[in-house]
């Protein structure tokens, strides 16, 4: 070896050398959640007949005013049950069962937003029967609200529900997703009934709802979400729909301007027909362009769409997806552990990033319909964590969150208000689960909460940037999606080990706030107009 060669080779050693911890610390920190279940005080069971082998959600939201998700888990046939967080910031995980005046029977599913804009949190709670509309009187004390508010709450299977403020309204829109019509429970299949949409009612009674219309046809929804795809500023009502019951259906993307009657996307549009056992939707911006993906929950593989992007960038953006979930290794269409080899069952799903690292990470619930035998009976939830280049990584075994129970509902929150995000699964037939993040060398994090002036207080249909360097995060604040529950409060972002990032919003209606500097390991709340306010925990 000549010397030149020899001083290349120990040049290029001592580079492999410097270049090992710099790849070690990309990789991944691998979290570790504690199952809390019992210590916390949570014994629910999302209960009941063929009615309930849909629902079971999980909805989190702070009705008393101190920053702490509080809960409300479907109970099915049974009452549901609204959990009180006791907890202290850092401590163990702590609820206390609370009368709240939502322990309502027949309960597959909850979301929580602040209809009436008046700055406490209320419920919509779907039913197997009549769904109601709760509103929140402050301290978790909540009223029914439909004849206050003119909704019609029907006699349906519902088990979707998504909402948006349509430009220029004070008063919300809801749409609600039926399944199929339960007296024909001998023969089910075709007989999925109509879905409806709730919009404010016009003149003098703008501050509540307008008799519903049928969104025709409709397939069987599991979810729904209000997102602005296309990021033209106006949010369409995506649906996902269950294929085991529709007859010649598919997913579905429902334009929606104001004032006209709803429009579906159709192939000339460029919406391509897509057929799955859909369950659920979670949303969110993984490649930075901009625009959302979507992670639809299914039977087998699951669905991973991602925008195919206009040509040029005068173009609007024609709602045309790829599936990457394949690519992005988040098919997750077969247990990982437990030695089953049949497929998976998969509700709820949402991402979130459960490191701190500043990449999105996805938690997906599993479980069998009820014995389906060509589906896995042990099927263990996924908690698959966002890699360097983007690919997902399978870690619920070693994260401690592998749950063998018939899974359904779940919500990621950060029950202790220490910047690690928890986790709660409702199971059917069985007792919901409760985890505390614990993980070690997680990264940093920042917690936003929006407000404005007038309708809409929480802004829905706003988008969140945070900016390290030249790496922008995203998120859009959404009321919908997930598999029958939805989340409320501060909306989570991992800093990686930065201590400082910038913040900006992107209000309802288009204006744009400025870049805002914020400190790592904060809770900040955002009123539109005025600078971040930092929050701290009791
Ligand atoms: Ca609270
Ligand atoms: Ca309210
Ligand atoms: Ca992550
Ligand atoms: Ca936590």
């Amino acid at each position: 070896m000549k010397p030149s060669s020899l001083r290349a080779a120990l040049a290029a050693a001592a580079l492999t050398l410097l270049a090992a911890p710099v790849l070690a610390e990309d990789a991944p920190v691998v979290p570790g959640f504690v199952e809390e279940t019992a210590e916390a005080g949570i014994d629910s069971v999302y209960s009941g007949e063929w009615e309930f082998m849909v629902g079971g959600g999980a909805a989190t939201f702070d009705c008393n005013d101190d920053g702490y998700p509080d809960m409300l888990l479907a109970g099915g046939a049974g009452p549901a049950r609204f959990y009180r967080n006791a907890g202290t910031m850092g401590g163990p995980l702590r609820f206390v069962v609370e009368r709240s005046g939502l322990e309502l029977d027949g309960v597959a599913g909850a979301y929580p937003l602040d209809v009436d804009s008046d700055g406490i949190t209320d419920l919509v709670l779907l039913r197997v029967g009549e769904n109601v509309a709760m509103r929140g009187r402050g301290e978790c004390r909540f009223e029914r609200a439909n004849e206050a508010w003119g909704f019609d709450g029907g006699d349906a299977w519902s088990t979707a529900f998504a909402a948006t403020w349509e430009r220029g309204e004070q008063w919300p829109t809801f749409a609600v997703g039926n399944y199929i019509d339960r007296t024909q429970d001998a023969f089910p299949w075709g007989s999925c009934t109509d879905n409806w949409l709730h919009r404010p009612a016009a003149g003098d009674e703008r501050r509540r709802f307008a008799a519903p219309v049928a969104l025709k046809p409709s397939y069987c929804s599991l979810s729904m979400l209000f997102t602005d795809w296309g990021r033209v500023g106006t949010p369409a009502l995506r649906v996902s729909n269950d294929r085991e019951y529709y007859k010649g259906g598919q997913e579905q993307l429902w334009r929606l301007e104001p004032g006209l009657s709803p429009t579906l996307y159709r192939a000339d549009d460029g919406w391509k027909p897509l057929r799955i056992w859909g369950m659920g939707i979670a949303g969110a911006d993984l490649d930075a362009d901009g625009y959302p993906e979507y992670f639809l929950t299914s039977m087998a593989d699951n669905k991973l769409q991602s925008l195919v992007k206009p040509a040029s960038t005068e173009a609007a953006a024609r709602p045309t997806y790829a599936d990457v979930a394949f690519a992005r290794g988040v098919t997750a269409h077969r247990p990982y552990t437990g030695g089953e080899i049949k497929p998976s069952t998969a509700w709820h799903a949402q991402f979130e990033d459960v490191n701190n690292d500043g990449r999105m990470d996805l938690f997906v619930a599993k479980g069998n319909v009820s014995e389906m035998p060509d589906f896995a009976m042990k099927d263990p939830n996924n908690l698959l964590i966002q890699e360097s280049d983007g690919r997902f990584r399978e870690v619920g075994e070693e994260a401690g969150v592998a749950s063998f129970r018939t899974s359904r509902g779940a919500a990621l929150a950060d029950f202790n208000l220490d910047g690690l995000l928890d986790l709660v699964v409702v199971n059917r037939g069985d007792k919901a689960q409760l985890w505390r993040n614990a993980s070690r060398d997680a990264g940093r994090f920042v917690a936003v909460k929006l407000r404005q002036d007038g309708p809409n207080r929480d802004a829905a249909g706003a988008w969140i940037e945070v900016r390290r360097g030249k790496a922008v995060s995203r998120r859009e604040i959404t009321v919908g999606g997930g598999h029958a529950g939805g989340q409320s409060g501060w909306i989570h972002f991992g800093l990686g080990q930065s201590e400082t990032a910038e913040l900006r919003v992107l209000w309802p209606g288009g204006e744009e706030g400025m870049w805002q500097p914020v400190d790592a390991d904060g809770f900040y709340i955002v009123e539109r107009g005025r600078p971040p306010t930092p929050w701290k925990p009791r």
